[in-house]
């Protein structure tokens, strides 16, 4: 190796070193000349050939080009560095701010807040009561003894220690009137639970119940309320239709259909081609029931309803499957937002 070839490769190696301007550019000169196989570590190894004499001079000129390198691109890294860490948190605040996501009410949070809301327009306060209930609560107050064949038509969860998940808010009831004098206008909305699970039914759903308790309440107050609901909630051109029912805390008792939200009452799948649906029970306060709170049967009447708020929203927003209700997809909760 000859004097000239080493400032050659001085030469070289300075002018590409000042025209090195990002980290990439920055590695792949270190490998072309300091690497293992790079120019200057081949030509120290080189020097072993060389006289001693040649090799000292050489030798020398070589380590410091090697070292003067060495630190140049270590401090040339860290203005690399530097810069681009700049640029990533260089904004500019001039810019407008990204808004950020604004979310929904859940649809059966929508719902019992307009239903409530029409109730309590109609002077009626909201109430609440335990999810977990004992069997006296749920079914032996309501007038449903333990060998009722009524408590099959609600399969119940029971726990180890004898209570239950209540299967309808219908207790609330019992212990509203318990704790209170009539009149009485109370509506309390509450999850239930059945074990019950296809695309209409779910084993955990939601319930408003209505009781109303006066001196003068008769069953065409109920009819009256229930229309106005019917209504209000689906619009002024529904019709209503009341069906006599069963259940043992009622009597007599009723269901109450509308006019079908999707055909407008000609027929169609999802009313059965029968032009009605049924939304909620009703009936006015069986005795047993006046008697299990030790209220005056002959002082004060009253009616009572249960409507299933999935039911309602399904029919309000066409939805056919009420799993959806709880799957959490975000393009399904989107979907309420404007409405
Ligand atoms: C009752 O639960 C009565 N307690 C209603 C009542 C109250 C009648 C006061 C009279 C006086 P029923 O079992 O029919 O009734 O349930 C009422 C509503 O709950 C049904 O119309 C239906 O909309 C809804 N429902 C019942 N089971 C389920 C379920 N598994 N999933 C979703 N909704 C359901």
């Amino acid at each position: 190796m000859a004097v000239a070839s080493i400032k050659e490769i001085k030469q070289k190696a300075l002018e590409e070193l000042k025209a090195i301007s990002d980290l990439s550019q920055l590695s792949e000169y270190r490998v072309k000349y300091l690497g293992k196989k790079g120019v200057i570590t081949l030509a120290l190894k080189a020097l072993k050939d060389l006289p001693p004499e040649e090799r000292r001079i050489l030798g020398a000129e070589l380590n410091e080009l090697k070292d003067f390198l060495e630190e140049r691109l270590d401090s040339l890294k860290r203005e690399l560095l530097l810069a681009e860490e700049d640029r990533l948190t260089d904004f500019d605040i001039t810019l407008p701010g990204r808004r950020p996501e604004i979310g929904t009410l859940h649809p059966l949070t929508k719902t019992i807040r307009e239903i409530c809301d029409i109730f309590l327009r109609l002077g009626f306060e909201i109430v609440s009561g335990p999810e977990v209930e004992s069997d006296y609560y749920n079914f032996t107050a309501l007038n449903i003894p333990e060998w009722h064949p009524a408590r099959d038509m609600q399969a119940t969860f029971y726990l180890e220690n004898g209570a239950l998940l209540r299967t309808h808010t219908s207790p609330i009831q019992i212990r509203t009137m318990l704790q209170r004098t009539p009149p009485i206008r109370i509506i309390a909305p509450g999850k239930v639970y059945r074990c019950d699970a296809d695309v209409r039914h779910s084993p955990m759903f939601h319930q408003i119940e209505g009781l109303m308790v006066d001196s003068d309440v008769s069953f065409a107050d109920l009819k009256g309320i229930l229309t106005y609901f019917a209504k209000e909630t689906f619009g002024e051109r529904t019709k209503v239709r009341f069906r006599p029912s069963y259940f043992p805390f009622t009597e007599p008792s009723l269901e109450m259909d509308i006019s079908c939200v999707i055909c407008d009452g000609e027929g169609c799948r999802v009313c059965s081609n029968t032009g009605w649906i049924e939304i909620l029970g009703a009936g006015m306060v069986h005795p047993e029931v006046f008697r299990a709170v030790n209220y005056d049967t002959e002082k004060w009447q009253g009616f009572a309803f249960g409507l299933g708020v999935e039911r309602i929203t399904m029919l309000k927003y066409g939805i056919d499957d009420i799993r959806l209700f709880y799957d959490n997809h975000l393009y399904f909760l989107d979907s309420f937002k404007t409405l």
